[in-house]
């Protein structure tokens, strides 16, 4: 997979899917229920590493993506984090700069180095033809959970509070950025071979707001890994960043943009293909569907985007609801059937 950032494009392309695992796994499930709380899984290595490798068992992805969470970051800087049955994370909300002023980046090493040990455990036991991602949340991203104590459509007190307090946002950006690098140094130095941003928000900013809390600390992040780490590529997932996506992806320094489900296959063509490594984005729901329909969809992209350095994957996360014999039906037919009927003009 490596070789499509030295501007390969492969045929049949790589490919991982966003969440590959995940509660769609019955076990995943089982190792889940073992280890108690999400958080309690994703501070056990030995457990942790399991369910990283429980899809690459599985379907033989050309990716292991590390089994952690992108609000990981946050509990290890002192802001503890709760994940809520069937509603999702609950953290106690930053209200103002001495809250940020109390996160601790020194205080975060010792959970950063438990994240490293399963990146280790998992390079130990993957297939060396197989990648291993690293990953962290983007810091706009993640100061929304911060800010805002939980998830939320429109991001909206984290926008009150960055207009309202730029002071107090900047310092916790900065933060962010620092204890991000941190972390991904941790895991590039335990074994992993790649690196992806998620940046799950990005997609409801103004154009200057994008700029200044998208792009600017992506960019300081991008740029702290590549001195300490040149060759380690970085995937940016700036999901719903639409018209931004190109600038995104020019001003950023990373390596490679993830386009999310709604981005246009003309647009992607036109403004990313050739210039950086495309990742993407076939719908989570339409691999709940499965079948011809998927499969459409599947050849659309392939024979669109396949022709350029190109990684396959959704445009967001597996969903619980998708059955485990559907990923089978896509890698088989992303690895001998897509570009085989596209060749065909199909
Ligand atoms: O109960 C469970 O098992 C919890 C479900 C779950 C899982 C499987 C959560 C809670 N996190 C994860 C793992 C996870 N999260 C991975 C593992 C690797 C893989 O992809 O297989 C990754 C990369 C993430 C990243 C993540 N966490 C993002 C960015 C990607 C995205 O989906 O947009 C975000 C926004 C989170 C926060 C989070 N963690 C979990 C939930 C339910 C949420 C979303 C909360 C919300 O806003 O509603």
């Amino acid at each position: 997979m490596l070789s499509v950032f030295d501007g390969t494009a492969l045929s049949p392309p790589p490919l991982w899917l966003m969440r590959q695992a995940g509660r769609y796994l019955p076990e995943y499930r089982a190792t889940r229920a073992k280890a108690g709380g999400f958080l309690d899984l994703c501070y056990n290595p030995s457990l942790a590493a399991e369910v990283t490798l429980q899809p690459i068992r599985r379907y033989g992805f050309d990716a292991a993506i590390l089994f952690s969470d992108i609000l990981v970051v946050p509990d290890a800087l002192g802001q503890k984090v709760r994940f809520v049955e069937g509603e999702g994370p609950r953290l106690t909300p930053l209200t103002a700069g001495a809250d940020v002023a109390k996160l601790s980046i020194g205080g975060a090493q010792k959970t950063f180095e438990i994240v490293a040990e399963t990146v280790q455990r998992v390079r130990q036991d993957l297939p060396p033809e197989t990648a291993l991602i690293g990953f962290c949340g983007a810091p706009w991203t993640v100061a929304t959970y911060m800010i805002g104590g939980q998830g939320s459509s429109d991001q909206g007190p984290t926008r009150r509070m960055a207009y309202r307090d730029p002071v107090m946002f900047q310092a916790l950006m900065d933060t962010l950025v620092e204890a991000s690098v941190s972390y991904l140094d941790g895991q590039v130095r335990a074994g992993a071979d790649l690196l992806q941003i998620f940046d799950s928000w990005a997609g409801s900013l103004p154009e200057d707001e994008f700029d200044a809390w998208v792009i600017a600390p992506t960019k300081a992040l991008v740029a702290e890994m590549k001195c300490r780490h040149p060759t380690v590529p970085i995937i940016g997932f700036p999901r719903g960043a639409g018209a931004h996506a190109a600038r995104f992806a020019v001003e950023t320094g990373v390596d490679a943009v993830g386009c999310d489900t709604a981005m246009p296959l003309s647009q992607i063509r036109a403004t990313l293909s050739g210039r950086t490594v495309v990742q993407g984005n076939l719908d989570p729901l339409l691999l709940v569907e499965g079948g011809v329909r998927m499969k459409k969809r599947v050849m659309e992209i392939v024979a669109t985007l396949g022709v350029n350095p190109f990684i396959f994957n959704l445009g967001h996360g597996i969903v619980p609801e998708t059955p485990p014999e559907h990923v089978a039906e896509l890698v088989r037919f992303v690895r001998d059937g897509a570009q085989h009927e596209a060749g065909r003009g199909g």
